[in-house]
């Protein structure tokens, strides 16, 4: 069976229900610190679990015996600023409890997020490569440098099948993000619908690569399935869509919302923006497991605008 920590938030409510569907609903386990989504609880077992606790985590493993586990907590680059030693303990302590679970073979295969937080401002901008300088400004860039490491040790040193990509900033309607700074892509679609503008933290030329969520879960479902000797890098692949400013974004909603206006007031969340990537080259991806996405920013903002509208609709009721 399978375990996803973290099922509630934006990624794993959709990973876990994608899953299922894969799977079967009963081989999918979620679990979380809280409850989620209605779709999510309703469709198959869910365990409140705490990240951090390994004997519950372990105890949760033996119950259902999980083969593998989908790590998807944790504290994201705009929180994690706020609260740095708290950033770290939850997303190291909670990787090295599913690293150890690979190493005495109670596991058999990992999922491990990072992002493209792991670059900083010596990296180059345009076109990041693969294997490039990574001097990440953000606790939670360093958390996922850290980790990518530990990866590749817990790989080459026991054999511990681990894999991981480094997400962009995702794009998605069913469940809110919490505390990226590429928050803003999605907010902005919120408040287009609901008030016709929008006052965005990140000035308006403030590129970054981005995906909407279906191309992310195919991403995640596509590694995971690939056989493991396609799988050379077991740190974390780079891994792109599309990329985009506020003001390119703005344009496009705009397409569809004529009276949309968007205000800039750019807060901290902008100095985290400039020390990112705009755009990444995802290369080893595409050649080593076939990676290829299927949005661009046409498709993604017109679904994004049916999805929320459809959301606000039924929040209203
Ligand atoms: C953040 N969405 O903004 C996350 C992400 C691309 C960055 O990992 O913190």
């Amino acid at each position: 069976r399978i375990l996803i920590i973290g099922a509630c938030g934006q990624i794993g409510t959709e990973l876990t229900l994608k899953l299922r569907e894969i799977h079967g609903n009963d081989q999918v386990i979620a679990s979380d610190i809280r409850e989620g989504a209605q779709e999510l609880m309703e469709s198959g077992p869910f365990e409140l679990l705490n990240a951090t606790d390994e004997p519950h985590i372990r105890e949760v493993i033996a119950k259902y015996e999980v083969k593998e586990v989908y790590l998807m907590a944790a504290m994201l680059s705009a929180t994690g600023e706020k609260a740095p030693m708290k950033a770290w303990n939850l997303n190291m302590d909670s990787l090295f409890h599913i690293l150890h679970l690979g190493k005495e073979g109670i596991i058999d295969k990992i999922f491990w997020p990072s992002s493209i937080a792991v670059f900083g401002p010596t990296t180059p901008k345009n076109d990041t490569p693969q294997i490039t300088a990574m001097e990440p400004t953000t606790v939670y860039g360093i958390s996922k440098q850290t980790g990518e490491r530990w990866c590749e040790y817990f790989h080459r040193k026991f054999g511990v099948d681990v894999r991981s990509i480094r997400y962009p900033g995702i794009i998605s309607y069913k469940t809110l993000p919490g505390g990226g700074t590429t928050d803003y892509a999605i907010e902005i679609f919120h408040e287009a619908l609901k008030n016709s503008e929008y006052t965005s933290f990140l000035a308006k030329d403030a590129a970054l690569p981005m995906m909407y969520m279906d191309d992310a879960i195919k991403a995640t479902v596509d590694i995971m399935e690939a056989p493991a000797e396609k799988v050379k890098v077991r740190s974390s692949y780079n891994l792109s869509a599309i990329s985009f400013t506020p003001e390119i974004l703005a344009e496009e909603i705009k397409k569809h919302i004529s009276d949309f206006k968007i205000y800039y007031d750019p807060d901290f969340r902008q100095s985290i923006a400039e020390s990112w990537p705009s755009s990444i080259d995802d290369s080893a991806a595409r050649e080593d497991w076939g990676w290829k996405h299927e949005f661009d920013l046409e498709k993604m903002t017109s679904t994004m605008l049916e999805g929320v509208e459809k959301t606000l609709k039924e929040n209203a009721k």
